[in-house]
């Protein structure tokens, strides 16, 4: 069994609260708002993975919640379940409209709200799993190519706003066609994945991007970092992978596994683009691989 979930129930009607809570407190975490204003700021605060939204109430109605929930991409994917003793069909159309998946009526019953709880925590646990398995490489776990892009998507509009620095980090395992001709496909798979760790433990888990960009071919996104800054991190990376020690006879570099890596560094400028600064780190991995590999280059 995995987390409890955490269930927002709001309602202008301490009773319903209480009838709600004493349905669901057995199997999930219960938070509570009275007014749709106090709603807005507790599912910021508390972070719930479903909402139970009365629509009648003084002030912000459960309708104009739904809406503002929806505009907020912070909380656009939280599910919202009406409940109402409005019995028409119209009022039910509506709330799904603006983005409700489901609508249930006053007087509940327990059981179904019960089930049907159940049914969207788990639709949401399987949603918000496909959508960590859409930006995640499989063999390294590292962030794929669609995480990269879209990272750097986003840092370019930040970019845009303030005028702070970037670093990106283009790195590429050395003569690794004949380590795979040498130590088999498998052992190469498993390089690989140690590079990735290696990679991974050298950037800041919290603000930085490692990612697989390519088969043996790796980017780190380094926001706020200078071009300096992103110099040494490279120079710890190239280091970090040939103290694996992993053998490799095929090498010209080393008898072991070594990395080649290009830095870039870009700020604010019109019309800027962001794969621009994938082709800049590449050209400097160009040079670093020319320059006889296990090399920086930035
Ligand atoms: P260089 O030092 O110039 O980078 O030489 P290289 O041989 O590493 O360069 P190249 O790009 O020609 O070869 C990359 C090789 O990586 C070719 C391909 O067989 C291998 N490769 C790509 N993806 C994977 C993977 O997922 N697993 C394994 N085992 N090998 C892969
Ligand atoms: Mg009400
Ligand atoms: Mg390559
Ligand atoms: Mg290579």
């Amino acid at each position: 069994m995995g987390q409890r979930a955490v269930i927002l129930v709001v309602d202008d009607e301490a009773t319903n609260i209480e009838i709600l809570s004493a349905i669901l407190e057995e199997e999930h975490e219960i938070c509570f708002a009275t007014s749709g204003e106090e709603a807005l700021e507790v599912a910021r605060s508390a972070a719930p993975d479903l909402v139970l939204l009365d629509v009648l109430m003084p002030g912000l109605d459960g309708y104009e919640v739904c809406r503002r929930l929806k505009a907020d991409p912070q909380l656009a994917d939280l599910p919202v379940i009406f409940t109402t003793a409005l019995g028409d069909q119209e009022a039910e159309v509506r709330g799904l409209e603006l983005g409700a998946i489901d609508y249930v009526h006053k007087p509940i019953s327990p059981v179904i709200v019960q089930a049907r709880v159940r049914n969207h925590l788990e639709m949401k646990r399987m949603r918000d799993e496909l959508a960590r398995l859409a930006v995640t490489d499989a063999l390294t776990g590292l962030g794929n190519r669609r995480k990269l892009e879209a990272t750097l998507a986003q840092e370019a509009v930040r970019l845009s706003l303030d005028a702070s620095e970037l670093s990106v980090i283009i790195l590429d395992i050395d003569f690794f066609k004949r380590f795979n001709d040498n130590y088999g496909h498998s052992a190469g798979d498993r390089c690989i994945a140690m590079v990735a760790a290696t990679l991974s433990r050298a950037v800041r888990d919290t603000s930085d991007l490692a990612a697989r960009y390519g088969g043996e071919e790796f980017a780190c996104v380094l926001p706020g970092a200078t071009h300096s800054e992103a110099v040494e991190i490279a120079h710890t990376i190239r280091d970090r992978v040939r103290a694996l020690g992993i053998p490799h006879g095929g090498s010209e570099a080393a008898p072991f596994v070594t990395v080649s890596i290009g830095v870039a560094t870009a700020t604010c400028y019109p019309g800027l683009d962001s794969m621009n600064w994938i082709k800049a780190a590449d050209a400097q991995l160009y040079l670093a691989k020319a320059a006889g590999r296990h090399a920086v280059f930035g």
